[in-house]
């Protein structure tokens, strides 16, 4: 992409809206809109990060075994009133009247719906287990919305729902799921912890809640350091060894981590070494519940067991705030001069910096090294524009691609460019080959 073409507005100031550095970055790199309270416009560079998070989740759930569907944002009133939410949901939800005066509502999240579709299209037990998930818009109406897609009114979740014959059955589904999620995680550049965690309205005996640790989290955390130090992606336990999936998923929960709702300050003394003990603030980017018969049994989701009979089936749900981890990812990854994005999720790979546009040989090299990062198949902004040096650099610094090559007839004389690593810092001196080597290799 060539930034003289681009759609990229970006801010020289930071707005004094934004509070937290991940909306104040969000907004001067030109990735969001705030349209009116919480509910944003996804321009360029930020609506491509949002795809790339979303397809790694996406990825990680098709791994799991989870099925994707797509529900749609309005629902109707009437299955809420059956689940008893309708009421107590209250002003959280935004109730909308149609036409013909039927109640409607925009979808805070959809354990009815899902619950009511899984009943018209299953009878036997033989169709289970299934984990049916989609990734689509919610809306809540938060009395703070607030710091920008963190906390938004309108916001992308992943939510996922399993059904299952019985309790253990269940459970194994749970794992299944606690697994794709650190794993998750993990491919974003994050490190997420579980934590034990109150159900709230969406109801259960038994959930979790993935924080990663931001000092601008909502959540008061304490946990055993040896969260930090594990490695999930390694686990190459088999997801369908249901004995195997539990003792790693036991392995990984023995460790103490609680959010300030749940913590117990004697058992995290009794339990971690003073030296291993981390404190301090998290984002919660998951959630994910087991809550047995509540949705099946007032909506009527039985099917026929093994002997004939009929059961309720067991489920669960699993969320991903999709958005929230745009704004998670970079209260995880910056400095003072901007964004700094893990490779997995950055809008762009490479940001080609051309210092004299309209020199002839800067020009030339330019294009040779963007026509060759993008015949290799590698994401470039290619800053074509006639612009000041400094405010170039500022600009990339900012956007936080993860490498920069700066191209200037001063480099060239010698057939040389400069390739710099956003996180590191470190420039080196290279021929265009070597950059084009280094950056398709
Ligand atoms: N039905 C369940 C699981 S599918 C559910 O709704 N869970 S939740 O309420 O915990 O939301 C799931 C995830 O969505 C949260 O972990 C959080 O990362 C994200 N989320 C929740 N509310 C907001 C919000 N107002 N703005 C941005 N993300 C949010």
């Amino acid at each position: 992409m060539r930034l003289s073409r681009y759609f990229l507005p970006i801010l020289r100031d930071d707005p004094k809206e934004a509070e937290i550095v991940s909306h104040r970055l969000m907004l001067r790199a030109g990735m969001v809109r705030q349209e009116t309270a919480g509910i944003y416009s996804w321009l360029p560079l930020g609506f491509d990060v949002l795809k790339k998070v979303e397809q790694i989740v996406r990825e990680e759930q098709n791994r799991a075994g989870a099925i994707e569907v797509l529900m749609p944002t309005i629902q109707s009133a009437d299955l809420w009133k059956k689940s008893g939410r309708y009421d107590d949901y209250g002003k959280e939800m935004l109730r909308i009247t149609d036409r013909h005066d039927r109640e409607m509502l925009y979808g805070p999240t959809n354990e009815e719906m899902i619950t009511d579709m899984f009943r018209a299209g299953v009878q036997s037990y033989k169709d289970l287990p299934r984990n049916l998930y989609h990734i689509q818009w919610k809306f809540r109406d938060e009395i703070r919305p607030r710091f920008g897609v963190m906390r938004g009114r309108e916001f992308l979740m992943k939510d996922a729902y399993s059904f299952d014959l019985d309790e253990k059955a269940a459970r194994h589904s749970y794992n299944k799921m606690f697994l794709a999620y650190l794993r998750t995680y993990q491919r974003m550049g994050l490190t997420a912890v579980p934590m034990k965690a109150d159900t709230g309205p969406i109801g259960g005996d038994l959930s979790h809640e993935f924080l990663i640790l931001a000092d601008t989290g909502e959540s008061e955390v304490f946990f055993d350091r040896g969260y930090l130090e594990m490695d999930w992606q390694a686990s190459n336990v088999d997801p369908d060894d249901v004995d195997g999936l539990q003792s790693t998923i036991d392995g990984f929960t023995s460790l103490y981590a609680a959010t300030d709702e749940e913590h117990d300050a004697a058992q995290f003394d009794g339990r971690v070494a003073a030296d291993r003990q981390v404190t301090g603030r998290g984002i919660e980017v998951g959630h994910i519940f087991y809550f047995g018969t509540k949705y099946s049994e007032p909506l009527g989701c039985h099917v026929q067991g093994p002997d004939g009979e009929h059961v309720a089936v067991h489920s669960g749900s699993y969320g991903v705030g999709v958005s929230r981890l745009v704004g998670a990812i970079i209260e995880a990854s910056h400095d003072e001069n901007g964004i700094i994005w893990p490779e997995p999720v950055a809008p762009f790979k490479v940001g080609l910096i051309n210092l004299k546009a309209g020199d002839e040989t800067t020009d030339t090299a330019c294009d040779a090294l963007y026509d060759g990062l993008r015949a290799a198949g590698v994401e470039v902004l290619y800053d074509d524009t006639d612009g000041r040096a400094g405010a170039k650099f500022g600009t990339m610094d900012l956007i936080g691609l993860p490498w920069q090559v700066i191209a200037g007839p001063r480099g060239l004389a010698s057939g040389t460019v400069e390739l710099k690593n956003r996180k590191t810092g470190e420039r080196e001196e290279v021929s265009i080959e070597s950059a084009l080597n280094r950056l398709t290799g």
